[in-house]
């Protein structure tokens, strides 16, 4: 019985985690045998704060998808030796491209031709001569749509968190920055607390908001700078950079008592979960993977000492 996907919670969480992306341009290919007019285009673009590559030999476009990432594709319909809509059917037969949104930007006003493209492939159809206004409009919109659905596909799908790779990246770069400007990090593994009955007892489903509730207050409670991921099934890792393994540990105690006053339901039921956490402390020259073999032996240590505690 797993929800669907909360989108504005993933854009909310977005901004939690990730934060560059968010101030990142956003990326547009314009494909066109007209040179002049996909120059114009592109200067249009720019000056909307947009980044943009023009691609005039198409047989370069899985290339250029694989080095400048677009999130839109501005494509034409008629070109010498291959047509618009055969390069977006060719690009949706590859599942990792689905994420571009394609654009055809043609003087095709024919209803009948432009309908026979879409149903091709692509995802709209804009007739030129365009104004730039509305231009940037319509490139802006489906930018934005195609980053929200991207950001929200690479995140874990119950709680909008980090996925295990991500947030495993997130703590390299982080333990390295701080070797880098000599600031205390820490990183923190949590772990719910006899999780298995909890699923017994109360039903998957019940678990599964229990899951989503920690994801939430993790989330409130942590700052913009701090990321998180879920690591497993029940257990999340956090990265506090700037921050000592002390006051990591008053932070997830606060966050502990917090998660352990929670009122879980289950039909008429009512019941509540407690959480482990271990922490471990940059120290210079820490590599990553120690980081979290430290935090994991704390969080083994809180485990056997009878969980419902934090432990560094
Ligand atoms: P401990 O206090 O030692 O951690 O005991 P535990 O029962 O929590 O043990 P463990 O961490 O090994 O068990 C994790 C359990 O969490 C097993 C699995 O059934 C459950 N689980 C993992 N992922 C999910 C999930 O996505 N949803 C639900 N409902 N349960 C999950
Ligand atoms: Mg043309
Ligand atoms: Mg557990
Ligand atoms: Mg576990």
């Amino acid at each position: 019985f797993t929800r669907p996907v909360d989108i504005t919670q993933l854009e909310n969480s977005l901004e939690h985690s990730l934060n560059l992306q968010l101030n990142e341009p956003y990326r547009i290919l314009i494909i066109d045998d007209d040179a002049d007019l996909a120059a114009r285009y592109s200067l249009v673009l720019r000056n909307s704060q947009m980044l943009v590559e023009i691609l005039s030999d198409p047989s370069e476009l899985f290339e250029t998808l694989h080095s400048f990432n677009p999130e839109v594709l501005l494509l034409d319909v008629n070109m010498p030796g291959c047509s618009g809509p055969e390069l977006a059917q060719m690009i949706r037969l590859h599942a990792e491209w689905l994420r571009v949104t394609i654009i055809y930007l043609s003087a095709e006003t024919d209803i009948n031709r432009q309908m026979a493209a879409l149903l091709k492939a692509g995802d709209d159809f804009i007739t030129k001569p365009i104004s730039d206004n509305a231009l940037i409009a319509a490139v802006f919109s489906h930018a934005k749509r195609a980053r929200s659905l991207s950001n929200a596909l690479a995140r874990d799908s119950l709680t909008g968190l980090l996925k295990h790779a991500d947030i495993k990246e997130q703590v390299a770069l982080e333990v390295q920055r701080a070797q880098r400007n000599g600031k205390p990090t820490s990183v923190v593994m949590i772990d719910l607390d006899h999780f298995k009955r909890v699923n017994d007892q109360y039903g998957h489903a019940a678990g599964d908001n229990v899951i989503r509730s920690l994801a939430n207050l993790l989330r409130q409670r942590l700052r913009r700078i701090d990321s998180l991921g879920r690591y497993g099934g029940e257990e999340f890792v956090a990265v506090l950079p700037d921050c000592t393994a002390e006051q990591a540990r008053r932070i997830f105690d606060e966050i502990r008592l917090r998660f352990a006053a929670l009122n879980f339901h289950a039909g008429t039921r009512t019941f509540s979960v407690s959480l482990s956490a271990g922490i471990s402390e940059t120290d210079g020259n820490a590599a990553p993977g120690a980081m979290l073999e430290q935090a994991d032996q704390a969080l083994y240590d809180a485990k056997h000492n009878g969980r419902n505690q934090v432990r560094i």
